[in-house]
């Protein structure tokens, strides 16, 4: 990578000075010259057989594209370690320092699951369920973005860039510039920003707005999401505006699109490793050989349309267009915050479904709907991506949508054919995919039989296509263009 970030000047500190709660600034400032602000920290604790636990990387791409940037540079990483209580001192690892912010029981409940998952999650997401709105959750998100953001101005050098993440952290931009004007301040929304209309039901719409107004370069996944948010600045706090920036407090700020993509190498590698390739065929084997196999593959998640797909794949087989065990589905649906009334209720509806398709449909030990309800292995889900005929991607509002480009990257025998949600931001990019609209169920079918009756040759030339732009928009392409212009802000 040939950025030019600041240079290096110092080992960062990693002492008891930062672990205080203190700002502690000036006397006691650390030095990193780019920060990462995340709801999460890129490891999680893992316990071993003897009871003692370490921390292992995370296997999210986020920290693959990001520890660049990071790492070797003094660069330090601000996040939750992922279990409630006091919070670890804070450490190094992978040439980053990782400065821990502690939850308690309540905050979790309120800022994480409340908050974040139960009011703004929906809300961002089309409304797809009802968003819940409490003033206690709101609370505890104001207290838990402070503290985020004194963190992250503890730790940061001067003149430093920071990159705050999503959803969760949204007031840290203004938080932040309050305590260190001196800082530029990039933050990045992985999930969808909805229009005007449907933001300001948000009780505290303001507040968000300001929070984000906070940052110099705020970035979304598709350029729609944008204009959303130059828009809400002008409708709602009367700011001016041009197409990309916003004028606010003496400062300029940009909105743009900066599409999250995959390490495309890596996982076209793994994907045509002799030994995946192999696995894919043992997978068709325990099957039983269908002659199409059809796949999903998500975070159990109510945005992701898992539903649909059940339904166009059940109505298909009354319909008698395919047929058991001949076509089979394959859903891998990860457990997902388990906790969040919504996703309880929708394990069930999905359990049920399968179960109801399975029992009309299927046969003895040949089942018409195989669902897995586990986080699988990557090597596992190269081995399913290069297996599967048709790949089914039906959210009804995604901000990218990780598995499409995966899919993509895995198929470099241009095999395969993927149908795509219109409202999924790898719709932008994907635009040779079997586009569908999930809110519309024959149209979901009619995108599915043509999918699974593709020529080869048809079937290349779209799978080609896809190919060739996640060669050149990968995720190091991602984060690379995001500092670049957050850099060019400061
Ligand atoms: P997510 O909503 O989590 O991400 P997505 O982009 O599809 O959704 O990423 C899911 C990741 O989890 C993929 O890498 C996928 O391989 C993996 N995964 C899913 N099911 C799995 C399983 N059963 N076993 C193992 N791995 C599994 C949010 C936004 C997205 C946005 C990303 C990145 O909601 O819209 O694309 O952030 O910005």
């Amino acid at each position: 990578m040939s950025l030019a970030l600041p240079a290096v000047a110092a080992l960062t500190r990693v002492g008891s000075g930062m672990a205080g709660t203190t700002a502690g600034q000036d006397q006691d400032r650390a030095d990193s010259p780019v920060v990462v602000v995340a709801n999460r920290l890129p490891v999680d604790q893992v316990t071993e057989p003897d009871g003692s636990t370490r921390w292992q990387r995370s296997p999210g791409g986020l920290v693959t594209a990001l520890e660049p940037f990071v790492a070797g540079r003094g660069g330090a990483w601000v996040g939750w370690s992922g279990s409630a209580g006091e919070a670890p001192e804070p450490f190094e690892s992978g040439g980053m320092s990782l400065i821990p912010v502690p939850l308690s029981e309540e905050e979790v409940d309120r800022y994480y699951e409340g908050m974040s998952n139960a009011s703004l999650w929906p809300l961002y997401h089309d409304v797809v369920e009802k968003p819940e709105y409490h003033r206690t959750w709101w609370d505890a998100y104001v207290q838990v973005n402070k503290r985020f953001a004194d963190r992250a101005a503890e730790v940061a050098a001067e003149g430093a860039i920071v990159w705050v993440h999503d959803y969760q952290l949204q007031l840290v931009p203004a938080l932040l510039r309050q305590q260190r004007p001196d800082l530029t301040i990039g933050f990045f929304l992985h999930i969808p920003f909805p229009p005007y209309e449907l933001f300001t039901q948000l009780p505290w719409r303001s507040a968000i707005v300001e929070g984000l107004l906070g940052a110099d370069l705020v970035g979304f996944q598709r350029p729609s999401a944008a204009v959303n948010f130059v828009q809400l600045a002008r409708r709602l706090h009367d700011l001016p505006t041009r197409s990309s920036t916003i004028e606010y407090d003496g400062r300029t700020v940009t909105a743009r699109a900066f599409p999250i993509s995959i390490d495309v190498k890596a996982f076209e590698e793994l994907a045509g490793s002799p030994e995946v390739v192999q696995r894919a065929k043992e997978i068709r084997a325990e099957l039983g050989n269908p002659e199409k196999l059809i796949l999903g593959v998500d975070r159990l998640d109510y945005t992701k349309g898992i539903t649909v797909r059940l339904d166009a794949f059940q109505e298909l087989l009354e319909d008698g267009v395919v047929e058991a065990p001949d076509t089979v589905m394959v859903q891998v649906a990860t457990p997902s915050r388990e906790r969040v009334e919504h996703y309880v209720h929708m394990r069930e509806t999905i359990e049920q479904q399968v179960g109801h398709i399975n029992g009309v449909h299927g046969t003895l030990g040949g089942p018409a709907v195989h669902y897995i309800n586990q986080s699988v292995p990557r090597e596992e889900l190269a081995a399913l991506y290069r297996a599967a005929d048709v790949m089914l991607v039906t959210p009804y509002r995604d901000g990218m949508n990780l598995v499409a480009k995966e899919y993509v990257a895995a198929r470099s025998d241009l095999g395969g054919a993927l149908v795509l949600s219109e409202f999924a931001g790898a719709a932008a990019e994907l635009k040779q995919a079997f586009l569908v609209n999930p809110h519309d169920i024959a149209g979901v079918k009619n995108q599915l039989v043509r999918a699974l009756r593709l020529e080869p040759a048809e079937g290349a030339k779209r799978m080609r296509a896809m190919r060739r732009h996640l060669a050149k928009n990968d995720l190091e392409h991602w984060a690379s263009s995001f500092f670049e212009a957050l850099q060019a802000q400061a």
